[in-house]
């Protein structure tokens, strides 16, 4: 520290919260900086189980200061119901929480967009979680967006939501053929929602610059996963923001000399919810069964997870595009009983193997990947309470993969809960 950046590996849903909840106990601040409430992440404390998709992680840790920066998209409505839900079990969030004043707004013709474009795409549907994600981007780099700082002057607001209007209704009924948004629906629900968090609001850039100045400690949380980045990710089946360790000095506004590590989180197999070619998914019993006990379904929209083996061929791409330092390994317990695991090491394509990620998704859809088989290890690992105890295979596993990514695992988790982590140090 002072600034710590985890980010995803893979595609999103690697467990980042659980990681975040455990560094987050060392850190002074947690700063989300990407993305929005398309996030799920989950975090399990004392038996309690909290879905967080906009508040930082951190949120659970008390006294932490958490931050919602600029480069994240903000739905207003939602950002009161999750700080309302974090309340109703005991949480102190109003004196804790910062949201940037230079964040964007999604607004219900974005959520609206975001449901028509992709019912029109048909076959080129990505699967987006309809949350208004991509089209709050687009409205941002298009300069028609509205910011937070917009909702605290009530009568600007209004006229931007009014040349908002004269243009998404004329496409939404046009092209789509859909009854637009109606002014009337929005203002009043917006303005609340923006009075309600109105104290929270403030220039975040600043907080964190003297944070860093003084050697405090922050933690960056990165949100959807590497593969899903807009520029570096499996476009077009990406998310519209930056999710990588790249994204944090713009979503933060953070100078790069304020980031000292990047720790990126590395599910023990790989999943994608949403579309796109998945070279190691796997269609038979043994995805069925990591499914069903790594419970891999949607926090946000409860989609089923589509399974398959990790992917170091990825893994080893994730690695070079954020600078990883370490790499924190969760839900290896999910494998356990699985009598031979196996690491994608190369994709087969054309009768060539490549060993670099591709950028073509043609290219990409038609790899095949070339597996190394390990032993697996038994079910029932996530009651173990040392390290030293867990199965050979296991730690066999994981230095594998250390080996083939050339990165040290810092932290493995073998559950949920706060005991069930190893640092490894
Ligand atoms: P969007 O809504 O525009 O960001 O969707 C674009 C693609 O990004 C994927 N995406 C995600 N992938 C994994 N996890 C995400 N968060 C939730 C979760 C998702 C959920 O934790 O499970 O509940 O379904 C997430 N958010 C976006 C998305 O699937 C599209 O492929
Ligand atoms: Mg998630």
């Amino acid at each position: 520290m002072p600034g710590i950046v985890v980010i995803g590996a893979q595609w999103g849903d690697e467990g980042k919260g659980r990681i975040v909840d455990f560094l987050a106990s060392r850190a002074d601040m947690v700063v989300r900086y990407q993305g929005g409430n398309n996030a799920g992440h989950t975090v399990e404390v004392d038996d309690k189980r909290y879905k967080l998709h906009l508040i930082p992680s951190g949120i659970l840790h008390s006294g932490k200061v958490c931050i919602i920066g600029n480069g994240m998209v903000i739905d207003p409505v939602a950002l009161v119901e999750e700080i309302r839900y974090l309340e109703s079990y005991g949480i102190e969030v109003r004196s804790r929480l910062k949201i940037s004043d230079r964040a964007h707004l999604i607004m219900p013709y974005h959520k609206l967009l975001d449901e028509v474009i992709e019912e029109h795409k048909g076959e080129l549907q990505l699967g987006t979680t309809r949350r208004g994600i991509g089209p709050a981007y687009v409205d941002k780099a298009e300069r028609m967006g509205i910011r937070v700082c917009d909702l605290l002057e009530p009568e600007y607001f209004e006229e931007k939501v009014e040349q908002n209007l004269r243009i998404k209704n004329e496409i939404i009924q046009k092209v789509y053929g859909k009854k637009g948004v109606n002014k009337e629906e929005i203002i009043d629900l917006y303005l609340k929602a923006g009075e309600e968090i109105r104290e929270m609001v403030c220039d975040t850039t600043s907080i964190i610059y003297e944070f860093s100045k003084s050697d405090k400690k922050i933690l960056y949380e990165g949100a959807q996963g590497t593969l899903l980045d807009v520029d570096l990710g499996t476009y077009p089946y990406v998310t519209s923001s930056h999710p990588v360790a790249g994204g944090v000095c713009i979503g933060a506004g953070v100078g790069p000399t304020f980031i000292d590590k990047v720790v990126g989180v590395v599910k023990a197999y790989t999943t994608r919810v949403g579309k796109g070619p998945f070279p190691t998914e796997i269609f038979d019993a043994t995805g069925d069964f990591i499914r069903e006990k790594g419970y891999e379904y949607g926090t946000t929209t409860g989609r089923p997870r589509r399974c398959g083996w990790l992917d170091i061929v990825m893994l080893r791409y994730a690695v070079k595009v954020n600078g990883l330092s370490y790499i924190a390994i969760t839900k290896l317990d999910t494998l356990g009983g699985i009598n031979k695991v196996k690491i994608c090491v190369g994709y087969r394509y054309k009768g060539k193997i490549l060993t670099d990620f591709p950028a073509s998704l043609n290219v990409l859809a038609e790899c095949e990947p070339v597996y190394e088989e390990l032993p697996g290890w038994e079910e029932g690992v996530s009651r173990i309470k040392k390290i030293e105890e867990l199965p050979d295979n296991l730690i066999k596993y994981v230095e594998r993969i250390e080996e083939l990514t050339g990165v040290k695992a810092a932290f493995i988790s073998i559950g949920p809960g706060r005991e069930q982590g190893f640092e490894i140090t």
